[in-house]
């Protein structure tokens, strides 16, 4: 016994939970488990510095793994029992007063778990409501102690335990996936000096310069509140009246009309910081940064037709491709890449580094690549970690300061006060997603779903009778603020530079591609022909004349109206001519990972050349391509070699829209596909989508059924249209490939 109590943690569930205290009880105090651990599970830490960790678990272990286990349940050959561990005999059966008379106040069975459920639902993020997430480390690949002391990029191979959520802004918690929007990249890292949120989102620049007006911008985008329409969607008259009367959004405006407002995966997004932050070294030195996460699935998007139409084909498309992702051993990564630069430097910049509607040109600050995050576990609950995970721009660590951008400053306030309501007071940083890893010391007591038992009398610092414990760690070790030296009126206002609202609008749009550009214009119009005020429409063209003629032009043509005078500038000031910053192209990123986990759809019908589709299918599976054996009806098809062939799903459930790129066999299935509007819209679709399509001998019927150019053997004419002999399958597939991993033939784009 003796022994034991000092082997094991004071509360065999929660094995030092809070620290060194809780394993080592006073003599007296029991420390033997009278009952099994609660989970059945054996605790993987017993100690508290084993939660701590050096920081660099053995490859391939997840490090987030271990620590959550304390409060996994696992309910596998376990009895039913009540919230208070009573076994319950019945769970079927309320309890009566006879088998036809009226329900007991006394049934406790029946009421727990009907007022359990009553309040099963907390309120959702009043912005990025909708989202998914996932664990994951990030591995420092240097010793960065030169400009920050941050403990996680102390040195190479470090790793830090992740945990990543992306999100949709406007949409409520059920709304879809692929709608136009900005999307949320929020990181937190269970660093060992306590947790960093880096809180950012896949756009680099914001709508607003300062935190006072984030209401306002929120309120206009969301459903209008008198009939709460539309569900999220910037395609209304309040989004656009507000921002129109806002010429500070414009560059962002060009940034949520580009393909980046609907990805392709939230795996092929890159992430920004958005703000300019500090990072400080030991010596206490300063330089400035921003944060950029850049996927090594490379960039990708989809097409406002096919995202509209994902819409109702798989509300979840994002969600699912994230969690298909991981549970296939696929694990999505990013690099973290910072732009430093000095205080110095950024008084020279032509623009304000303050001011949050402008990023720093990677021409002008180069990117720095510190490390790399790996996403590899599902989470196990989707409310207990996504739903209750709490990210904070105030939670920063020792060598990661903020910058005095006003929009940043606001943050910082909000998302602890946002999240006291939302998750139900202000004890939320011990729900087991939120809670650091680091040990937790202080004297906050109580409040609301207090988890933690702190023990003795002292709660209060400083003290004697504890020893003074908990004790302020000092300069040396604790977090200490930049002691930026600031002689200033109390003023409410802008520096003059912000001001300039339209030059790096302009930069954006001239660094895009011809089809990105086309893309922005046709959102534009989009958008602009749902709102119904013409003088709200008038604004917003006013203020694209003074981005580009053309795309103003282009935008007013397809409204029937004329391009107004431009809206007079807010400065005197000329605009600052940039050289186009080829980065700024989503095509610039076509990733390092080839075609894996794309889905390739394998149209066949009885008839089917069934020899050459296991081909097919086992060459792209080799590759990590995800084939799948598409028909009109579940079941088996008759091949024309015999061995039938099983269906995996319908055209129907599986519509173009769900691929990647096409395949049509050789074979008589041709004749029983053309009759079939399915097939028909499938291969229609996926060209309209400039996705990549093989057919094989017969198979090219079905083009000429369905209105789609020929395809041509050498894909001369198209490389991502395909056409080949049985014969000669092995060169055609070769190219199809070439032209999956190329994602898209946007030469052919028709819309
Ligand atoms: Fe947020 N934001 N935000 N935001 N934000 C929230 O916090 C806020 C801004 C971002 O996956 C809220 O817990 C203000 C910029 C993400 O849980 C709230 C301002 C950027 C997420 C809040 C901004 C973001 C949020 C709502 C302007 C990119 C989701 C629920 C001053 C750099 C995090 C919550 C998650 C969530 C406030 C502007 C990113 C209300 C006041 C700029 C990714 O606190």
């Amino acid at each position: 016994g003796q022994q034991l109590a000092a082997a094991m943690p004071f509360n065999p569930n929660k094995p030092a939970e809070y620290g060194d205290a809780s394993r080592t009880p006073p003599p007296g105090a029991t420390a033997e488990p009278s009952t099994p651990l609660a989970t059945g599970s054996t605790p993987t830490e017993t100690i508290a510095s084993a939660k701590l960790g050096s920081g660099v678990p053995p490859a391939g272990v997840n490090p987030t793994v271990g620590p959550l286990d304390r409060v996994r349940v696992d309910s596998g050959g376990q009895v039913l029992t009540t919230n208070q561990g009573v076994p319950i005999a019945d769970n079927q059966h309320s309890l009566k007063i006879g088998l036809r008379g009226p329900t007991a106040l006394e049934d406790f069975i029946l009421r727990e778990k009907i007022t359990h459920f009553d309040h099963e639902r907390i309120p959702e993020r009043v912005v990025h409501a909708r989202g998914s997430a996932a664990h994951g480390y990030f591995e420092s690949y240097q010793d960065l102690s030169a400009v920050t002391r941050a403990s996680l990029l102390a040195q190479p191979g470090k790793r830090t335990p992740v945990f990543t959520r992306f999100s949709t802004v406007a949409g409520e918690r059920g709304s879809s996936d692929t709608v136009r929007d900005v999307r949320g990249f929020a990181v937190k890292f269970y660093t060992d000096e306590g947790n960093w949120d880096l809180v950012g989102n896949n756009m680099p620049v914001f709508f607003i310069q300062d935190a006072m007006k984030f209401p306002d911008l929120v309120h206009s985008v969301k459903p209008e509140p008198h009939h709460a329409m539309p569900q999220a969607s910037s395609a209304h008259d309040t989004f656009w009246d507000f921002v129109s009367l806002m010429p500070e959004s414009t560059h962002m405006l060009l940034w949520q009309m580009s393909d980046r407002a609907i990805p392709r995966s939230y795996r092929t997004m890159q992430g920004f910081g958005v703000h300019t932050f500090r990072l400080v070294n030991a010596a206490g030195a300063s330089v400035f940064c921003k944060f950029h996460w850049t996927p090594l699935q490379g960039t990708h998007s989809l097409v406002w037709d096919e995202a509209a139409k994902l819409v109702g084909a798989d509300p979840d498309y994002h969600r699912r491709d994230l969690w298909e992702a991981i549970d296939s051993g696929n694990f999505p990564e990013w690099e973290l890449a910072l732009q430093i630069f000095t205080e110095e430097q950024a008084e020279s910049f032509a623009f304000d580094v303050l001011d949050p509607t402008k990023l720093v040109p990677e021409e002008l600050v180069p990117l720095t690549p510190v490390g790399k995050m790996v996403l590899n576990r599902n989470p196990d609950n989707f409310f207990a970690e996504t739903e209750q995970v709490a990210f904070c721009t105030a939670h920063v660590v020792p060598g990661i300061d903020f910058s005095n951008d006003p929009l940043l400053q606001g943050r910082i306030h909000s998302y602890l006060d946002t999240q006291i309501s939302r998750l139900g007071g202000p004890n939320f940083h011990e729900i087991p997603v939120n809670a650091p890893l680091a040990p937790v010391h202080n004297n906050q007591r109580e409040g609301m779903h207090r988890q933690a038992i702190h023990r003795g009398r002292v709660n209060y610092e400083p003290n004697s009778l504890a020893g003074g414990c908990p004790f302020q760690a000092g300069m040396k070790n604790g977090f200490t603020s930049f002691p930026q030296t600031i002689s200033e009126d109390k003023v409410r206002g802008n520096p003059e530079l912000f001001a300039d609202h339209y030059s790096q609008a302009r930069l954006f749009f001239n660094s895009q591609s011809p089809v990105e550009q086309a893309h922005i214009a046709a959102a534009f119009r989009f958008e602009l022909t749902r709102v119904q005020t013409p003088a709200v429409r008038e604004r917003v063209l006013a203020t694209l004349a003074n981005v580009n003629p053309v795309l103003a032009g282009s935008v007013a043509g397809g409204l029937g109206m004329e391009v107004p005078p431009a809206l007079p500038l807010a400065t005197d000031r000329p605009m600052h001519e940039y050289e186009p910053s080829p980065a700024l192209s989503l095509l610039s990123r076509p990733g390092e990972t080839g075609i894996r986990t794309r889905k390739v759809a394998l149209l066949v019908a009885n008839g089917v050349d069934g020899a050459m589709v296991r081909a097919i299918y086992s060459s792209l599976l080799e590759d990590g391509a995800v084939p799948r054996v598409v028909a009109s009806q579940l079941g088996k098809v008759k091949t024309s070699d015999g061995a039938p062939l099983d269906v995996e799903i319908t055209l129907e459930a599986g519509p173009s829209v769900l691929y990647d790129a096409v395949v049509v066999p050789d074979g008589d299935a041709v004749t029983i596909l053309s009759r079939d509007a399915h097939a028909l819209d499938f291969v229609r679709e996926q060209y309209r989508h400039c996705k990549p399509i093989l057919v094989v001998g017969a198979g090219a019927a079905l083009l000429k059924h369905a209105g789609v150019p020929p395809a041509l053997p050498d894909g001369s004419a198209d490389p991502a249209l395909i056409g080949t002999e049985s014969g000669a399958l092995a060169p055609a597939l070769t190219a199809f490939k070439k032209a999956l991993a190329g994602h898209r033939s946007f030469a052919r784009e028709t819309d």
